[in-house]
């Protein structure tokens, strides 16, 4: 396949999910799973499928107990049709693209659309009608929002945002959103609040992959995900009009929750605790507000999206491209040269350990690196180490960064450690004392895996050989030794 045909196949599992499943079974990436129960059978699925680093997408079928035309489709952001290759290359050329290059494409509203082939309205509305999918084994309760769309309209201006908030289902006719201080569904929604008005907001579990990607990063606030996603596609999402709140869903989503959000001081429930990406409980949702469910808009044999998080040793929880560019353009804006290659340490997940290889061009290079990668916005969050490597280590690598570590670094000289750094509720080390106190911070380790720069050239030489060097030879000889062939 060539790479515009590649890019097409692409774009078009990006904006619509049941083109998607079509495009991941032609593939062959993915598995259909009849039968299983929704009460941590189908987690524990989920999470062995994670050993795969292209993990397959799973269809879940015949849910048991549930109604049987309902599915929950897994690992869709992870499918290698998305994802493509995982390596440095792919890095350069992810940073060479740009992240959003095809800048905005407003959303169009549309008369009707798939969403609005079952209404459910009033009395009848039961969101246990839906597969309740108890995720992992301490969780506080069924997530039906993974990879959701909250959506919510600023009172003040156009702007509707989306964005990704984990949605527990609680009762009949209501769910809980978690939503951290800060973000903008949550400023959005105080703006009612501080009015006494309740929330209009609307969840759609299952849409465009597209979508699902934008409203999990942010865009600037007053942009709409939606336009971000129609950029992405080049051409505007197509959106129908909630019969409550006005709120625009998107025309072909699979599943919507829609109703209002009354103020905290109104209602709360008790939320969570839900499994945290870095492999903990750490945070407690505490009382949340709650979502009062006035209307279930679904596709016949709708497709539920779960995509909870789970311990990042797996190695589907991939590296992300996004995460690292951030941190190479980082770097560079800072104008440390001799860049050669960022990476984030499988079991870091996408925050935790940052690796940075540089070509030593002066004393001290490594440590300016180090440094900035530290203290950078996309390097810093919930950090905890940075590790500096010599351009010859494949970063890609485990192994290559703890060879660095153990033939380059001493860790007496070649180390530093900085205290009171950027760091989020859920970083386990921060102890309840702190915490109690308000003291959301933890400290920083810059390893400096690198030959050290006055005596580089003195340093004793590798003894394999280079990587071109082993590339020619495999070549050369790829025809006559059977063991070069699986290459
Ligand atoms: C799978 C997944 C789950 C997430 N869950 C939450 C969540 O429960 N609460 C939250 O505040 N942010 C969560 N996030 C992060 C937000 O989606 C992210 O910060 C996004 O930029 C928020 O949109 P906003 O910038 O419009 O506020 C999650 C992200 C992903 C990928
Ligand atoms: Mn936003």
């Amino acid at each position: 396949m060539s790479g515009l045909e590649q890019d097409a196949e692409r774009i078009e599992a990006l904006s619509d999910l049941r083109r998607f499943v079509e495009i991941v079974t032609q593939r062959g990436e993915l598995e259909i799973i009849e039968g299983a129960d929704p009460h941590l059978e189908m987690g524990a699925l989920y999470e062995l499928s994670l050993r795969d680093r292209y993990p397959p997408a799973l269809m879940f079928t015949n849910i048991a107990g549930c109604k049987s035309d309902r599915r929950v489709l897994t690992n869709v952001r992870f499918s290698k049709v998305f994802v493509g290759s995982l390596d440095l290359d792919a890095l350069k050329q992810h940073r060479a693209k740009g992240k959003w290059e095809a800048g905005l494409i407003p959303p169009r509203e549309v008369s009707t659309g798939p969403l609005f082939e079952n209404i459910i309205r009033g009395e009848a509305v039961n969101v246990f009608d839906f597969p309740p999918v108890k995720w992992h084994p301490l969780d506080g309760g069924p997530y039906i929002g993974t990879e959701c769309l909250v959506i919510n309209k600023d009172p003040d201006s156009d702007w509707v945002n989306v964005g990704t908030y984990r949605t527990q289902m609680q009762n009949a006719k209501t769910l809980t959103v978690f939503i951290e201080p800060g973000k903008h569904g949550s400023m959005i929604r105080e703006k009612y609040w501080a009015k006494g008005l309740p929330c209009p907001m609307a969840v759609s579990v299952g849409q465009a992959p597209v979508l699902g990607i934008v409203a999990a990063t942010s865009s600037r606030s007053g942009v709409s995900e939606y336009a971000t996603a129609g950029g992405l596609i080049g051409r505007p999402i197509d959106t129908v009009r909630g019969e409550v709140t006005g709120l625009p869903l998107p025309a072909d989503a699979e599943l919507v929750f829609e109703g209002f959000m009354p103020p905290p001081y109104e209602e709360t429930m008790p939320e969570g605790p839900f499994a945290e990406w870095p492999g903990y409980y750490s945070s407690d949702g505490g009382p949340q507000p709650v979502l009062r469910v006035e209307r279930i808009y679904h596709r016949n044999n709708p497709i539920i999206i779960g995509q909870p998080p789970a311990k990042p040793t797996y190695r589907g929880r991939q590296p992300s491209l996004d995460a690292m560019a951030a941190l190479w353009d980082a770097l560079e804006a800072a104008g440390v040269p001799g860049v050669t290659g960022v990476w984030k340490l499988d079991g870091g997940g996408v925050r935790f350990i940052n690796v940075i290889s540089i070509k030593q061009l002066y004393g001290g290079h490594a440590k300016m690196a180090g440094l900035v990668a530290t203290g950078a916005r996309a390097g810093a969050y919930l950090g905890r180490m940075t590790i500096v490597v010599d351009d010859d280590i494949d970063i890609t690598n485990p192994a290559e960064v703890m060879w660095a570590l153990a033939t380059r670094w001493d860790p007496k000289t070649q180390t530093d450690i900085i205290d009171g750094c950027w760091t989020g509720h859920i970083d386990p080390v921060v102890s309840p004392d702190k915490r109690a106190s308000g003291d959301i911070t933890s400290s920083r380790m810059i390893i400096y895996a690198v030959r050290p720069f006055h005596w580089k050239d003195e340093f004793p030489k590798v003894n394999a050989f280079e990587a071109s060097d082993l590339d020619a030879v495999a070549k050369k000889w790829a025809g006559r030794a059977k063991f070069l062939r699986a290459e």
